[in-house]
């Protein structure tokens, strides 16, 4: 949609939740994958009149209500428990509505902006792996005591691999895309090593609420102290099984390029980095966690990135009808980079259990 349409919207939408407010303005924020993102100045008493304003993905979240029904209640408990970061706050407007439905049939939500902060898709010192592995870690513990069964779950079956693998399997045999022949190399990589979504299910790891995106692009570091200042994205927190948490930060914090990134000579598993990443997901973390859960967590790691790998090279068959892609084969430079990281694991596995060992 045009730009100035996109405006128009938006400074609707802020007059539907903050009524007499004006905005004075606009910019585009952040790298996540699903909604577009915007920061909104106003003249609002609120939050400094600095929101965070976000066109919302209903193709993906396809019931918004759970979604803004699962945050209030994230919100609501998290308010009472002590957290070194700042939680997310949701505005609705006078009538408790989190959406805006404009004409064109697009919902934009919005929350208070959080000052001085920033995020990246990379970690660049094993101190941020730390950092980051200890705000997840805080954060599942926090919300160890928030009983599941009240959260919707947002996306059915969004970690469910077995049945990712069985729709991966139809794409194959349609190739709606025609592009399976080019990729039949990364379809029998992922074949080779798909049995592990199969030992998924059967592992007796309890639901607990997770946050189910917790990638390092997902928290927000603060400018000067470099400190977590909040985990954010949280339209994917609903029940289900830590070694994702776990596995997505080792996915987005062991390797030294990003995840779209074709310098595939580059990847490999930074030992110092994972190692950060299991002290300081644990330091909060290990009270709660099974012994199992604990044991486990390298082949979180594993299923993760494979699973990542899984999902970018379904969308590539599929004709990229999921991921925003910049260039024609963006979705299979995706895939061969979670391919090679899932190798890497491999290659270190015993190395990495050794240290997952020391601080569980
Ligand atoms: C998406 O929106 P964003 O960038 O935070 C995706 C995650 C993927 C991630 C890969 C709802 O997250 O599951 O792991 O991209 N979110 C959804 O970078 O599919
Ligand atoms: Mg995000």
């Amino acid at each position: 949609m045009a730009h100035n349409k996109t405006h128009q919207e938006i400074r609707a939408a802020v007059a539907f939740f903050l009524p007499g407010c004006t905005v004075s303005g606009i910019k585009g924020h952040g790298t996540g994958h699903i909604h577009q993102t915007y920061r909104v100045s106003t003249d609002a008493a609120r939050s400094s009149g600095r929101f965070l304003i976000q066109q919302f993905n209903h193709q993906v979240f396809k019931s918004p209500e759970a979604v803004a029904a699962n945050i209030a209640l994230v919100h609501a408990h998290l308010a009472t428990q002590q957290l070194d970061t700042v939680i997310l706050h949701p505005v609705s407007d006078p009538n408790e509505q989190y959406f805006y439905i404009a004409e064109s049939g697009r919902l934009w939500r919005m929350f208070d902006f959080i000052d001085g902060g920033y995020s990246t898709e990379r970690a660049e010192s094993a101190q941020q792996a730390y950092l980051a592995g200890k705000a997840f870690g805080a954060f599942a513990t926090a919300l160890s005591d928030l009983d599941a069964s009240l959260l919707a779950e947002t996306i059915p079956g969004f970690h469910d691999s077995v049945s990712r693998w069985r729709d991966f399997e139809g794409v194959v045999n349609t190739d709606p895309a025609r592009r399976v022949q080019e990729a039949m190399p990364l379809i029998e990589a992922l074949k080779r090593h798909h049995h592990i979504f199969f030992e998924l299910p059967s592992l007796p790891v309890p639901v607990r609420i997770v946050h189910n995106d917790a990638k390092l692009g997902n928290v927000l570091f603060e400018q000067t102290s470099h400190r977590i200042l909040a985990v954010t994205d949280w339209d994917t927190i609903m029940p289900g099984c830590i070694l994702a948490d776990f596995g997505d930060l080792a996915r987005s914090l062991i390797s030294p390029v990003e995840e779209d990134s074709p310098r595939y000579d580059k990847i490999q598993v930074q030992l110092p980095y994972f190692e950060q990443l299991c002290r300081g997901f644990l330091e909060d973390s290990s009270a709660i966690l099974t012994t199992i859960e604990k044991e486990r967590l390298v082949l979180g790691a594993k299923w993760i990135i494979l699973e990542q790998a899984l999902r970018f090279l379904s969308d590539y068959l599929s004709g990229d009808v999921y991921y925003p892609v910049c260039y024609s084969e963006h979705n299979k430079t995706r895939t061969i980079n979670q391919l090679r990281l899932f190798e890497e694991i491999l290659a270190h596995e015993a190395a990495m259990q050794a240290i997952v060992e020391k601080y569980a």
